[in-house]
């Protein structure tokens, strides 16, 4: 069963509740098990409107397919309440498909390995917590290497184990 793993954030209203339903509601999704969730960061956005995001990364088992998982996220997306007027404005909660098993998925709104997953240091910190030994089936360097690569991380600080 592939392991999966998606980026969470949110910076605008109450991020952490916002966290916490999606955590919920993802829990309860059929196919889905052992949920992990990484610690909580709160970070500076990079190229993007609003204050300060919550950030993680959480890993699951399923036997859903990535188009079941994307139309998954999205909902719960919709359901926080979720607008998309403007790419990158402040969002009550981003669920991003990071990676998929070891799959290398290229449709128009479906590219998984996520592209720029190991330039944002938001998302490779938790994702080192959670998994540092995982290896990124494109680049084949474990999440700990990309992490050293990316040298000091600026503007982002750990609040939640
Ligand atoms: N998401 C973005 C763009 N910029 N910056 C931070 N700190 N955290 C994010 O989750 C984030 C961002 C696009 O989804
Ligand atoms: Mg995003
Ligand atoms: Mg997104």
């Amino acid at each position: 069963m592939p392991k999966v793993f998606i980026g969470v954030g949110s910076n605008l209203g109450d991020r952490a509740g916002y966290l916490e339903s999606a955590r919920k509601e993802i829990l309860s999704i059929k196919g889905i098990r052992d949920l992990r969730c990484s610690p909580v960061y709160e970070t500076e956005p990079v190229a993007a409107e609003g204050g300060s995001f919550l950030n993680g990364v959480w890993s699951f088992e399923t036997e859903l397919t990535p188009r079941e998982i994307l139309q998954n996220l999205w909902a719960i997306e919709t359901k926080a309440g979720r607008r998309r007027d403007k790419i990158n404005s402040a969002r009550t909660l981003d669920l991003d498909l990071l990676f998929y098993g070891d799959e290398t998925i290229r449709e128009k709104d479906l590219i998984v390995p996520h592209p720029r997953l190991h330039e944002r240091g938001f998302v490779i910190a938790p994702f080192c917590d959670l998994a540092p030994d995982r290896v990124h089936p494109v680049l084949k360097e474990n999440i700990a290497t990309l992490k050293k690569r990316l040298g000091r991380i600026l503007g982002i600080r750990k609040i939640k184990t």
